[in-house]
């Protein structure tokens, strides 16, 4: 197992503890709060310290580097280990925790499982998990995935593409934007009670173009398995090129819009998530430098590659768009 120190990192939640803070300010939660806050500010000085001078070294342990049949992408990059993608992750429905989501999405209830795709589109559908399994040819993709926060990995994902699916659903004209909604259900999701800040359902969306692109994939698995719970079961995407908070999980809902739609990080926090959140190591977080970032089970930092590696294949899409303001 990797070893993961959360010391180079700086959690996208940081911006809405801060703002928990500012409300509660109550005197008794005061050096709680402090503590917390005095935490992450230690975090981001390191993340800085740490720099981006340190070569990346040899694959971790882990990545089993060693071994002649690992799994790679394709720029020869070794996929991280099915233990580590599915016990590290971001899924705030769950916790705030990485290292705790596994625990607590242990029984989450992901059969069975319907999915709508509706809006402008001329022949609506309701899918179950298993038609989307048994009409859809399942292809295994090795992608990156670059979190806002400064780590990424490599990830055997299996799947379709999402094109092939709205093309089954005929969008009309007038779409111009899909819109992702994933499950609410404060039952199953501790972070969904009553008394949570985040605007559930998470939400997110793409321009139709970038929904249609090869690489887009809605996946039901990985390492040629159903996908753990932890990693959005039995539904997510995957969009490589971008950071990894548009990979929506545990999808019910894909609409066709008119309107570039709301999303969760983008109305938490518009000036640190953008819209589009394409990779891109020449615009920093308004927190912290996008310069670089941690492959988990490498030590050292690597440089971030434009659009995450995928610019040959993206960059098309944003032709004569300004990318530091179309963030
Ligand atoms: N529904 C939902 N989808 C989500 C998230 C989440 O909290 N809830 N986190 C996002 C973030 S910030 C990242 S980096 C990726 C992490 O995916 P992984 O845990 O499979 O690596 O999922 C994204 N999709
Ligand atoms: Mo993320």
């Amino acid at each position: 197992m990797e070893r993961i120190r959360s010391s180079e990192i700086t959690p996208e939640h940081v911006y809405l503890s801060r703002r928990r803070f500012m409300r509660l300010g109550a005197l008794a939660l005061g050096s709680m709060a402090l503590a917390g806050c005095g935490g992450q500010l230690g975090d981001v000085i390191s993340q800085r310290a740490a720099g981006d001078s340190s070569r990346p070294q040899a694959a971790a342990e882990d990545n089993a580097s060693a071994t002649p049949d690992v799994k790679r992408d394709e720029l020869g990059n070794p996929a991280n280990s099915l233990e580590t993608i599915s016990t590290y992750n971001n899924y705030y429905e769950f916790t705030e925790d990485k290292e705790g989501v596994a625990q607590l999405a242990a029984n989450f209830k992901a059969e069975p499982w319907k999915v709508t795709v509706s809006g402008l589109v001329s022949n609506p559908r309701t899918y179950d998990i298993d038609d989307l399994r048994r009409k859809f040819d399942q292809e295994e993709r090795i992608y990156r995935l670059r979190c806002v926060e400064g780590w990424s990995m490599v990830i055997p994902w299996l799947g379709f593409p999402l094109a092939k699916l709205l093309k089954e659903v005929q969008p009309k004209a007038e779409a111009k934007y899909v819109r992702f909604e994933s499950l609410l259900d404060p039952a199953q999701y501790p972070n969904q009670g009553p008394f949570s800040l985040y605007p559930w359902p998470y939400t997110e969306g793409l321009r139709l173009d970038e929904a249609m692109h090869d690489l887009t994939l809605m996946v039901t698995g990985l390492y040629g398995k159903p996908l753990p719970n932890s990693n959005g079961a039995p539904l997510r995407l995957a969009v490589p090129w971008k950071y990894g908070f548009k990979s929506i999980k545990a999808i019910v809902k894909i609409e066709l819009v008119a309107e570039q739609p709301k999303t969760l990080w983008n109305t938490l926090a518009p000036h640190e998530y953008g819209f589009y959140s394409n990779v891109n190591p020449q615009r920093p977080h308004p927190r912290w430098s996008q310069a670089t970032e941690r492959r988990i089970g490498e030590s050292g930092r690597r440089p971030t590659l434009m659009f995450n590696g995928y610019e040959k294949q993206v960059a098309d899409l944003y032709a004569g768009m300004d990318l530091q303001a179309n963030y």
